[in-house]
């Protein structure tokens, strides 16, 4: 039997209580219930060390599921740059919502350690990606978006710029636009707290992308001829669309398939040296699922497209009026 209707009023308003509360450990909202991501600690470009300082025990921080250390990974892989720094993955630990090591890293079992012996603030959030210096035991960046700066301009011989000079101003301003639209901007969707705040930021997203897909058609690369950082910024947001964002976050508005310069640059920044072994789909939906307990109270982690299928040949739906025939799950001749 159905309960009765003042109860269920009640448990609605409750649990509506409880889901803003819970919100709020989440992520801060201005007055219009939009999301504000906080500042972070170590957001300063710093320095670049000359060529022998460059070589000596550097390491970068990252945790697969995160979007921001996935920027900064991409550009450690795609410079090569192994051999001046080590890769640290951290993993979540989502019943204390913190970031632990696998072993202890400088005497450290948790990121929130280093961060205090770094010096940041007591309020201060310890977020992946971190460049960590061990000649100087300390954080010196903790800002992807310097960082990929910094990695950019690293010592390392041969290896690709990622800001081409007759690029840079359509690079700075894709960057920007990515940045709080798209990158930032499916949090806004995920973590709008209210209906206006959300489709704010879902216009702004798909206006984006449908803009970016209008420059990919025009060039083989965002901001022109050449890769660049505008790229890098942009596949870790769209690596996870159909796996987490669209789903998790509501950015559901069209499969990309529909965007198809879109999908097919994805496929192309995919299949460049090195960015599969950034790409963890099974970490992605299970950190994502299960740790966003108030968008996602029962942690199932639904089932998803498997990868291969988004970055591998065509779309599986050529577009209005072409449908193929649902796979038959008992077949399993291909
Ligand atoms: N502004 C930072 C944001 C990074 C960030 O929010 N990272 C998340 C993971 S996706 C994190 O480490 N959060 C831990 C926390 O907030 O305590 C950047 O771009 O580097």
């Amino acid at each position: 039997m159905a309960p009765p209707a003042p109860l269920v009023r009640t448990a609605r308003s409750l649990w509506h209580w409880q889901w803003q509360q819970l919100m709020g450990g989440l992520g801060p909202a201005d007055a219009e219930g939009n999301y504000r991501r906080p500042d972070g600690a170590f957001s300063v470009l710093p320095p670049l060390p000359d060529e022998a300082a460059a070589a000596d025990g550097h390491v970068l921080i990252v945790g697969r599921s995160c979007p921001w250390a996935h920027r900064a990974w991409l550009v450690w892989s795609l410079r090569g740059l192994g051999a001046s720094i080590s890769l640290v993955v951290v993993d979540p630990d989502p019943a204390e919502g913190r970031w632990r090591f696998a072993e202890a890293f400088e005497g450290c079992h948790t990121l929130i350690e280093l961060y205090r012996r770094s010096g940041a603030d007591a309020g201060q959030r310890a977020t992946v990606p971190a460049l960590y210096s061990r000649r100087e035991r300390r954080i010196l960046v903790g800002e992807s978006a310097r960082l990929i700066e910094l990695l950019n301009r690293w010592p390392s011989p041969d290896a690709p710029n990622l800001e081409p000079a007759p690029q840079q101003e359509a690079t700075d301003q894709w960057r920007d636009r990515l940045q709080s639209s798209v990158n930032d901007g499916v949090y806004r969707c995920g973590f709008a707290r209210t209906q206006a705040a959300y489709d704010r930021a879902e216009a702004a997203l798909f206006e984006a992308l449908g803009d970016a897909d209008r420059a990919l058609a025009r060039a083989p690369w965002l901001s022109g001829p050449q890769l660049s950082l505008a790229d890098v910024v942009l596949f870790p947001t769209l690596i996870r669309l159909e796996l987490v964002y669209a789903p998790l976050f509501g950015c559901s508005r069209l499969p990309l398939w529909q965007l198809p310069a879109l999908w097919r640059w994805r496929q192309r920044f995919h299949a460049l040296p090195g960015v599969a072994a950034t790409c963890w789909p099974e970490a992605w939906r299970r950190d994502y699922f299960g740790a966003l307990f108030p968008l996602h109270p029962s942690g199932i982690v639904p089932a998803g497209p498997p990868l291969a299928t988004l970055v591998e040949g065509p779309p599986a739906l050529g577009g209005p009026g072409e449908t193929q025939p649902m796979p038959d799950p008992g077949n399993n001749d291909g």
